[in-house]
């Protein structure tokens, strides 16, 4: 299981700098390791009390949500393994982050999302691309800028509750980084008839717990980042790119083990360029 960094030892973020993550040195983020001096701080973000997409504050459930289990059209199940209950709060299996509460995360426990990641070979008139040090075809992917941090990421989001893994990646694909819910009617026929062709070919290449800096001591995210290797770059390669919904930029950006990208993105496309044989 991964060691989480970008949750940990800093301010909180959507917090105007307010919520302040207690310190958790590396020998202090597992469970197992004792930290009598551990006091978290205590966060969840009136933004997500009350919301329809987001669960009740404990004390408010009738009965306690199922963990482990679908939960209704909950899926509260990690891809983890089982995570344990402590004082009827779920544990993040990472260990300690310095917040207990839901920070501005809508569900105890795992938070699903899924991050499709649209790759190309790099062209320039015609030719493939080749980088100078490595000798290998550089690969580009679609990278939307993100509204929260202002970091460059996965056009990614939440699967909504009882939606099916490859709605959740067409359709945060189309809102992010083709701007969908602003097009007219006849661009979103036109623009869902391209990604069918290359949305029904992807490959799984991360299925896991996400390092996110919104994550807690009870609350997390998780993901399932998938490929669609645009091959000949004549399908998505073709639709021009528009930020939408919360995405403020969006852009092809070539794969390279340098990226600096949200949470750890970087780390699924690592997987990506080994698969494919590119540049890195
Ligand atoms: C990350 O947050 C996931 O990998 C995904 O990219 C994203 C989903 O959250 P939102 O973009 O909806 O904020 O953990
Ligand atoms: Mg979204
Ligand atoms: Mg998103």
């Amino acid at each position: 299981i991964m060691f989480h960094i970008k949750c940990r030892n800093n301010v909180y973020p959507k917090t105007d700098g307010k919520i302040i993550r207690f310190h958790v040195p590396d020998d202090k983020v597992s469970w197992n390791a004792q930290y009598p001096m551990y006091n978290p701080t205590l966060f969840t973000s009136t933004c997500v009390v009350g919301q329809p997409w987001a669960d009740l504050n404990l004390s408010e459930f009738d009965s306690q949500p199922s963990w482990n289990t679908i939960d209704g059209y909950v899926n509260r199940i990690s891809s983890t393994g089982i995570y344990k209950i402590k004082n009827g709060y779920p544990l993040n299996p990472c260990g300690r982050t310095g917040i207990i509460g839901r920070g501005i995360l809508g569900r105890w426990g795992p938070n699903h999302a899924a991050d499709p990641i649209v790759t190309r070979w790099k062209k320039s008139n015609n030719d493939y691309v080749f980088d100078k040090n490595s000798g290998k075809p550089v690969l580009q992917f679609v990278a939307i800028q993100r509204e929260d941090s202002s970091e460059w990421a996965l056009p990614g989001g939440m699967v909504d509750p009882g939606e099916v893994i490859s709605t959740t990646l067409k359709r945060e694909f189309m809102e992010e980084a083709l701007d969908l819910l602003q097009k007219s009617e006849e661009d979103v026929i036109k623009i869902r008839k391209e990604i069918e062709k290359i949305f029904n070919e992807g490959i799984e290449v991360y299925r896991g717990y996400v390092d996110d800096p919104r994550n807690t001591d009870n609350a997390w995210m998780e993901t399932i980042a998938t490929l669609f290797h645009d091959e000949k770059g004549v399908n998505v390669g073709i639709l021009k790119l528009q930020a939408g919904d919360d995405a403020i930029g969006v852009k092809w950006i070539d794969l390279d083990k340098n990226l600096k990208l949200y949470a750890n993105h970087t780390s699924f496309l690592e997987e990506i360029a080994t698969r494919l044989k590119c540049h890195w």
